[in-house]
């Protein structure tokens, strides 16, 4: 086979490896390895009313990636209302689809890279509600007034979650999470409040931003196809020349 043959096979090799890789990773539901990377719109984080407001707004370039990285910065007012709250959550109504069965489909946590461009610290937290319940990361995580990116990990387990709706009997997070309706990052430096009706970030004037936010566990067995069709196409072609 000559150099120009290989090359189109190994370009060719490549385009089918990040088509699966993007097969895999862009799923439609609320499966693991769903991801938000503000790449395309409309993005799947942050409501309407916000971006109406300019509060949400999708920027082309500099997240962790840098230049031609996207990523959603929210800035939230700390006064007023339609904004005066750190709270962020999924666009649930759109597509993909961040609500549904978490539990069932094997999905055990949330992964995001934030930073904190402004000059008021962040206390992380992540809720997930149901028709019944909501829950909310008990410990915040502090991102630091003008932080660089950082990433965050957070796995759905009871010990690392509070009931915020007093009904943990008849409501455990198992069940949430069978039938997740809401999913939002907000900042609260104590257990949120619940708002109409879920849980809400305190008011204060502050500013995320976010990209990369992932349900996890990232399918393996998309990666391993990925890896496998990068490198053992070539391999079997160049053996027949
Ligand atoms: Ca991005």
């Amino acid at each position: 086979m000559n150099q120009s043959r290989i090359l189109d096979t190994a370009r060719r090799s490549w385009r089918l490896a990040l088509t699966l890789t993007a097969t895999c990773g862009l799923a439609p539901a609320a499966t693991p390895g769903l991801l938000e990377d503000f790449e395309g719109v409309p993005a799947s984080w942050g409501v309407e009313q916000q971006y109406a407001l300019g509060l949400a707004e999708v920027v082309p370039d500099g997240g962790p990636l840098g230049a031609g990285d996207g990523y959603l910065v929210y800035e939230s007012t700390g006064v007023g209302r339609g904004g005066a709250r750190m709270t962020l959550p999924a666009d649930t109504f759109g597509a993909p689809d961040w609500a549904g069965d978490y539990a069932g489909s094997g999905v055990t946590g949330v992964s995001a890279d934030v930073r904190n461009p402004g000059d008021t610290p962040l206390s992380l937290r992540l809720a997930v509600s149901s028709s019944g319940a909501s829950y909310t990361t008990t410990t915040p995580v502090v991102i630091p007034a003008g932080s660089e990116w950082l990433s965050v990990a957070l796995v759905f387990e009871d010990s690392a979650f509070t009931n915020l709706t007093g009904n943990e009997g008849d409501w455990p997070l198992s069940r949430v999470l069978g039938a997740v309706e809401d999913i939002r990052f907000l900042s609260s430096e104590d257990l949120p409040t619940l708002g109409n009706p879920y849980p809400r970030g305190d008011v204060i004037a502050a500013t995320i931003a976010v990209d990369n936010v992932l349900l996890t566990p990232e399918p393996s067995s998309c990666l391993l196809l990925s890896l496998a069709a990068a490198t053992a196409l070539p391999r079997r072609r160049c053996s027949r020349g």
